[in-house]
């Protein structure tokens, strides 16, 4: 191994072994490579696909933006049963757990299937099960009215060992829950998928996404969905600027969300308001670059916004589609924006400050900081 090979894979250890805070990640688009291989060969094997066109779209490496939705149109084919479902949210929150991932928001899309008897409800029942079985990490459920009579662990926490009487050594891992609405959805489904948030609020469901294929649909379209959302305390999160869209980056722009994601085809205008609001941004590097929303790492609006003192938030968005870690994204930011252990560990604490579990659990992660901190 050359010198330059060395300390690339200790900037890699270092990265991975800093507490962080994923709070952009889609779960379908974070399953494994092996898993997705594993189950098209299943329904190879039966004759449903054809085993060898689908292993070629899942190894393929370099994908615009478009053939990523038609991607997830192929993984949605191989996870639409509840089996599935359970198996990928649990490796999923298994592997952000292995890299010192503290708090995963993970976002999915409740679906229905008929001719799996999948509803939009037992496809969330599903990823909850996938919860209770993590099994690399320890995952413990508090129903909400004991969590504020104990002023305990909030309601979903992964730790190494469920010996209560070792609270404050245990290893967590927290999770919480945003359910996505695709955008080619009705305004009708947008509301079920808020109705079913606000039903499972007990079980970590904290917030809303809009997501999906950007070239696709309206604002006016999900504006009822969310701005009920809103009112029902929900929290939301936008896709936001992922394509050329100028009147839509500022209709949700004006929406206020708690955040939103990508930012990537603002205008002067947009960045200004988006300056002024202090709405903080989940940047997906990786992602980014791929799908070639921007032209190069070196011309990422990370740089103008960090520097700008703008919160931003480093995430993976589809660490299984593009090969990636929240690690890989520190290591990036680090390499390419030149930014030291000192800045790369306080951009990953701030990140804290800006999920959107209670205050309970941002007091645990900033306890989980500062221990961390004092053993760099
Ligand atoms: C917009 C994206 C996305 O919900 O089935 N999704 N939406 N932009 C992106 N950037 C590349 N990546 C993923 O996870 C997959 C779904 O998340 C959304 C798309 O709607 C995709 O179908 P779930 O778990």
């Amino acid at each position: 191994m050359t010198k330059i090979q060395d300390a690339r894979k200790s900037e890699m250890e270092w990265c991975m072994s800093i507490p962080k805070v994923e709070l952009h990640a889609h779960l379908n688009g974070s399953i494994r490579d092996s898993t997705l291989l594993e189950l098209a060969k299943g329904l190879g094997d039966k004759g449903l696909i054809d085993f060898s066109l689908v292993e070629h779209v899942i190894l393929k490496n370099d994908r615009s933006l478009s053939e990523v939705f038609k991607l997830f149109d192929v993984i949605h084919i191989l996870t639409t049963d509840h089996a599935t479902v359970t198996r990928i949210t649990k490796e999923v929150v298994e592997d952000f757990a292995s890299e010192n991932v503290v708090y995963v928001e993970l976002r999915t899309t409740p679906k229905k299937n008929e001719s799996k008897g999948m509803s939009k409800r037992s496809y969330i029942e599903a990823v909850l099960e996938g919860l209770r079985a993590v099994s690399s990490v320890h995952l413990g459920f508090i129903p909400l009215s004991e969590e504020i009579k104990n002023h305990s662990n909030p309601i979903l926490s992964a730790s190494a060992t469920d010996d209560r009487s070792n609270e404050n050594t245990r290893k967590k891992v927290f999770v919480r829950l945003l359910l996505s609405i695709d955008r080619r959805e009705t305004t009708e489904a947008a509301m079920e998928t808020v109705m079913l948030a606000l039903e499972m609020r007990h079980f970590g469901v904290v917030g809303i996404d809009l997501s999906g294929n950007p070239a696709v649909g309206e604002w006016v379209t999900y504006l009822p969905a969310l701005k009920f959302a809103r009112e029902q305390g929900l929290y939301v999160t936008l896709h936001c600027g992922e394509v050329p869209n100028s009147r839509e980056i500022h209709d949700m722009l004006d929406f206020l969300p708690e955040r939103i994601g990508h930012a990537c085809f603002f205008e002067e205008e947009h960045w200004r308001k988006l300056k002024s609001s202090k709405i903080p941004v989940e940047l997906c590097l990786t992602s980014n670059i791929r799908t070639l929303s921007v032209p190069s790492i070196d011309a990422h609006h990370f740089v103008d916004l960090y520097n700008a003192k703008h919160h931003v938030v480093l995430c993976t968005d589809d660490s299984g589609v593009f090969s990636t870690s929240l690690s890989n994204e520190y290591k990036i930011a680090a390499s390419s924006f030149g930014l030291g252990r000192k800045e790369m560990f306080e951009l990953s604490k701030n990140a804290v400050e800006f999920i959107f579990a209670d205050n309970m659990v941002k007091e645990d992660l900033r306890n989980i900081f500062s221990l961390a901190a004092k053993n760099l």
